[in-house]
């Protein structure tokens, strides 16, 4: 029953373009009506109607955690009466920039934002602003927010709602963003080819999540880092989602490739608004005020989310075993989700990495964005329902990645799995 959300999503349709502040929480590619949530605790969302759901968005990354984390809530409560924004420098900043920097030993100068679309907005003018270049070269399906440049063959909502070409975006700079498929380094080097000394930068989702999670072909991410090296062009690696989620490290630790800049955002501000963006001292030096690639904001830095951010990472910091246990909580998902999809006896494929996993309804091993389109997402749509409907909150598109949180139980998990078993006999 959810005749509260009815209610309000027709409500907030009178004031809200779509009912909602974000596209990806309209439901519209899986139909239906979005959920409404009231409040959530550890691994669990209770919506305005009273049902409880095991969260798989964990707000699309931050809540790694779970929801509510007791160390975060209170740092918030007892920070917000200092008060909650002084548009001048703070401890807090400080503390955050060195922590951040004593997890990931590349980044070097580090400059906070408000969301991971300011972070790569201004990580790629950045770019522009050292290189002397325009173009860039992004992915196919990956989603780096929506700033203009971006907007090119995006994934995430834009992938979602089949947007070809994003109107407001203009040709000039459209023109400038060069794509290719993700995985294809010969794409990526004949890109570099033809557009000899013009690209500033190549940026990527190391591993992608904005297609489901999709991960990076053996040799991929260091066949970029040569290119980079030999072209003089910025490796730009967008661990907005991947951040502090796969390892302290992020995704460079992973896979031992380090770029030249790094895009942060969701874990780094537990839920709270912060982005940011980091990178060798050579380059950062040219953002204002040191140089003249300006980019600021009134609320970047905010004392509010510094504290949040900080609690949370520092915890992540102290206590690296948190990783593996996500990574445990999610292969035990991922076998029990092989078992009954083997069962049910129809293609599928499951991708995973760390406590980022995806189901594609698809015949072919997904690598990329055309075979991620290519899966049977009207299938997932009928799964997406079935699961909610038996209390499991999964993304509400094909193109997304799950996220795990720590806060999930293997009773959670086996009633994850069970209720898969039965969405899939109910859907056929
Ligand atoms: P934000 O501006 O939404 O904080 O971050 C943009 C962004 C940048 N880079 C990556 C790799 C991202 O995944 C995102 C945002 N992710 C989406 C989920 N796929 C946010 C959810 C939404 O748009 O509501």
């Amino acid at each position: 029953m959810t005749t509260n959300s009815i209610e309000l999503f027709e409500r907030a349709q009178r004031s809200i373009p779509g009912g909602v502040n974000s596209p990806v929480r309209a439901f519209k590619s899986v139909g239906g009506t979005p959920v409404f949530m009231k409040s959530a605790k550890g691994a669990y969302l209770y919506d305005v109607d009273g049902n409880r759901y095991i969260d798989y968005i964990a707000s699309w990354g931050p809540m790694i955690l779970g929801h509510a984390w007791e160390p975060t809530v209170r740092a918030i409560q007892q920070y917000a009466a200092y008060s909650t924004s002084y548009g001048a420098p703070t401890e807090l900043e400080v503390k955050m920039a060195e922590l951040i920097l004593s997890m990931v030993p590349n980044v070097e100068l580090i400059r906070m934002v408000s969301s991971g679309t300011e972070a790569c907005m201004s990580a790629i003018r950045l770019a522009r602003g050292y290189t002397g270049r325009n173009k860039i070269i992004k992915f196919e399906g990956h989603y780096h927010g929506h700033a203009d440049s971006f907007l090119v063959k995006a994934g995430s909502g834009v992938a979602t709602f089949n947007i070809q070409a994003v109107p407001g975006v203009t040709a000039g700079v459209a023109n400038d963003t060069l794509t290719c498929a993700y995985n294809n380094l010969d794409a990526v080097k004949q890109l570099v080819a033809e557009n000899k000394g013009e690209i500033a930068a190549i940026i990527t989702e190391p591993v992608a999540g904005n297609m489901g999670c999709i991960l990076p072909h053996d040799g991929f991410l260091q066949g970029l880092r040569t290119i980079c090296d030999q072209e003089d062009i910025v490796l730009i690696f967008d661990e907005v989602m991947t951040g502090f989620r796969l390892a302290a490290g992020g995704a460079q630790e992973v896979y031992g490739v380090r770029a030249d800049l790094v895009t942060y955002g969701k874990v780094i501000g537990a839920g709270m608004p912060v982005g940011a963006f980091g990178g060798s001292r050579k380059i950062m030096e040219h953002i204002a005020p040191l140089g003249s690639v300006y980019q600021a904001g009134t609320l970047s830095g905010n004392p509010i989310a510094m504290i949040a951010g900080y609690t949370l990472l520092t915890e992540l910091k102290n206590n690296p075993s948190i990783y593996s246990e996500l990574e445990e909580k999610t292969v035990y998902l991922k076998k029990g989700l092989n078992t009954v999809l083997q069962e049910w006896g129809k293609p599928y494929v499951i991708n995973q990495l760390g406590s980022m996993i995806s189901v594609h309804f698809s015949g072919q091993p997904v690598t990329d964005f055309a075979s991620a389109a290519a899966a049977n997402n009207q299938l997932f749509s009928h799964f997406f329902h079935a699961m909610l409907n038996r209390g499991i909150y999964l993304p509400p598109s094909a193109f997304e990645s799950y996220f795990l949180n720590n806060a999930l139980t293997y009773k959670d998990l086996d009633q994850t799995i069970k209720a898969a078993e039965e969405s899939l006999h109910e859907i056929g």
